[in-house]
């Protein structure tokens, strides 16, 4: 069996809007129309036109210059009757409600939406089930707002280090995977919107992705651009995203060829959930 082939998809949409200069190479552009009064609503209607494209060519690849498009990817995912475990690799937790934000930062809500917090309309918009936190794993994250932080700790969301996800033995189960690329060092990466210091190196992420890049079953990727679109340093930013995306998806094995299976109780037992057999 070859291995497969991801689809890819860029969305020129930042929080609603049109955000025409948002181009990836080798990822056609998503054409939508922004409907509806208010952010929240046009994000809406652009994410059920990803989740719509994503239904239809599983195994994808999805860039996006912010963190909101995973919940597309979901919604297309279930959509075509999946339901992977999702790996989230960001520096911050995604995991605001409007009770925690200290901004009203609705990129910074994205992952507490997808396991049922806060403002829900989206997410009964787009039709998803929301996810169940034991098959959630963050990594990388070192900036969180107190209350998120409160938050979290208090959930079933796993956190994993870069380091920890590196060694760890992938399983035979679909996953999804999100890179934010602000999990990437700030002095490695520059023209990031919201740098966090004391992250690991362009090298040590390429290698714990090429490493999450052998699991036997990735249903779709996402990456977010979150650098500064129109700074000089975007150069610097398109570069790392293409090298990351292209150790993320490029070697994706093809479903039925592993040698996992039996890492699959050791993963099951860092998701805190009961072993598929
Ligand atoms: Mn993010």
């Amino acid at each position: 069996m070859p291995p497969r082939r991801f689809s890819a998809l860029a969305v020129p949409y930042c929080m609603g809007d049109p955000q025409p200069e948002f181009a990836v190479e080798d990822a056609p552009p998503l054409t939508a129309t922004p409907r509806g009064q208010g952010a929240m609503q046009r994000m809406a209607s652009i994410l059920d036109s990803v989740a719509a494209w994503v239904a239809e060519r599983v195994p994808a690849l999805v860039h996006a210059p912010d963190c909101m498009a995973p919940i597309g990817v979901v919604a297309g995912l279930q959509r075509a009757g999946l339901d992977p475990d999702l790996i989230w690799l960001d520096a911050h937790g995604d995991f605001n409600t409007p009770e925690t934000t200290p901004s009203g930062y609705l990129g910074g809500m994205p992952l507490a939406m997808l396991v049922g917090r806060g403002d829900q309309s989206m997410i009964r918009s787009l039709g998803i089930r929301p996810l169940s936190e034991r098959r959630v794993v963050l990594v990388g994250t070192r900036d969180l707002d107190p209350g998120e932080a409160t938050a979290l700790a208090a959930s079933d969301v796993r956190r994993l280090s870069l380091a920890e996800l590196s060694a760890l033995p992938l399983p035979y189960r679909p996953l999804q995977v999100h890179l934010d690329l602000d999990v990437v060092d700030p002095d490695e990466l520059p023209g990031l919107l919201y740098p966090a210091r004391g992250g690991p190196s362009l090298a040590a992420v390429a290698t714990a992705l090429r490493h999450l890049a052998t699991a036997p079953w990735i249903e779709a990727v996402s990456v977010a651009h979150t650098y500064e679109q129109s700074a000089p340093t975007t150069a610097a930013g398109r570069r790392a995203a293409a090298d990351l995306a292209r150790a993320l998806a490029g070697g994706c094995p093809p479903v039925g060829s592993n040698r996992c299976a039996r890492s699959a109780a050791r993963w099951a037992s860092t998701l805190k959930t009961p072993a598929l057999t």
